[in-house]
């Protein structure tokens, strides 16, 4: 089955956290997310959202350069290409360097197109083999320790798997120190977004002492032999997420010994083709991998559901329901998180869950339709 791509409709939406969400890089209180939907010419459309931020501080995108890039490049370059199988979008592409985001919104888009006309869902058309995926949280950086421990006790009693805190340098071995004091066993890991360097080598040595699952992401994203010079002062294993955009530097991460895990982002490494070429990777070279996220809707969190389902995501990931982001999610029924902390794979065709148009129509702010005839 042949796909004849149509077009692509671009739409910006604005939705409140209930929470703002606060890293080493930043604070966020209400996302602008673009829904990027792709049409066949028989009428059928599939749903990415582009997972790029607001402000270029956790990568170099944001949701403006994607629009910018989606509407100057990926359209006219699909269209030139004459796509017909979402396998193919990703080397279409190539030609744009970096602003993988971008082409992953476009990319994910496509397979969930794809999937919904072969009739099945997503997952299994990706291969998936679990049908219900292993949840864990993310918690930003709170006001105080108490506040921290007040949310890390909800966030178990709800069933979550594993805890995962925000750090950055003076908010690190005291927030951990107060965590194991009260949860001897509790599978926990921190994420410090980049926010140290090789100078902090002796501080970073001290999280060997509270059984972490993994430190994720301590130097800055490049630094791929800082991260290996690191992982061989520590027991601690090194998880990598902004590091690793793909399997190229999966690869060289492996070879190099920077990490020992690896959070695998649908969006930050440019849609579904890259993410399993790293998945398959880590599974041939026995690196446990897990699903990040990046404060998704219902749409974004759907396709995160559908990766997780991948042989070797042997990890709790950071999808978690969607009432801990927002009032309302813009898919029904929303995510939905068991008391054993797992998540049910849809069985309807595509991403599986049914997006709420009207919803989504109402908080429209810009548009743009990108011609692919
Ligand atoms: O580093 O994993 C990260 C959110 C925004 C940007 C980067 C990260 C995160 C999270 C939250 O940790 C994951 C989520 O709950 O979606
Ligand atoms: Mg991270």
């Amino acid at each position: 089955m042949k796909l004849r791509l149509e077009k692509i409709e671009l739409r910006e939406i604005g939705l409140p956290l209930k929470h703002p969400f606060e890293t080493s890089f930043g604070r966020t209180a209400r996302r602008r997310i673009m829904i990027a939907r792709v049409f066949d010419a028989s009428g059928a459309f599939g749903y990415g959202e582009c997972t790029a931020a607001e402000d270029p501080f956790y990568n170099h995108e944001t949701i403006d350069t994607a629009w910018t890039i989606i509407a100057g490049y990926v359209g006219p370059i699909l269209a030139q290409a004459r796509v017909d199988a979402a396998s193919e979008v990703d080397s279409a592409l190539h030609r744009i360097r970096g602003n993988r985001m971008a082409k992953g919104a476009v990319e994910a888009a496509t397979w969930d197109l794809e999937a919904r006309l072969a009739g099945k869902p997503l997952w299994r058309y990706l291969g998936g083999t679990r049908a219900e995926i292993d949840s864990g949280v993310s918690i930003g950086l709170q006001e105080s320790r108490t506040a921290l421990l007040e949310k890390v006790a909800r966030e178990l009693e709800s069933g979550y798997q594993r805890i995962k805190i925000k750090i950055k340098p003076g908010r690190d071995i005291d927030l951990v120190e107060a965590l194991r004091a009260k949860y001897p066993k509790v599978p926990l890991m921190v994420d410090a977004n980049s926010a140290y360097t090789l100078a902090h080598i002796d501080l970073l040595a001290q999280f060997d002492r509270y059984n972490l699952m993994m430190i994720e992401q301590p130097l800055t994203p490049g630094d791929l032999l800082d991260h290996s010079k690191l992982q061989s002062r520590i027991a601690t294993p090194i998880c990598l997420d902004e590091s690793i955009l793909s399997v190229a530097d999966a690869r060289q991460a492996h070879e190099l010994g920077s990490c020992g895990i690896i959070n695998l982002k649908l969006g930050r490494v440019g849609g579904h083709h890259e993410a399993r070429l790293i998945q398959q990777f880590c599974l041939n070279n026995r690196i446990p991998v897990w699903c990040g996220g990046m404060l998704e809707s219902g749409i974004g969190r759907a396709h995160n559901i559908a990766m997780s389902t991948l042989e070797g995501f042997s990890l709790p990931g950071d999808v978690s329901a969607s009432e801990r982001y927002w009032e309302e999610d813009i898919i029904d029924p929303p995510v939905r998180v068991s008391q054993r902390g797992t998540i049910k794979a849809p069985e309807a065709p595509g991403i599986g869950f049914e997006v709420n148009e009207q919803m989504v129509e109402s908080l429209v702010v810009r548009r743009q339709d990108v011609s692919l005839g």
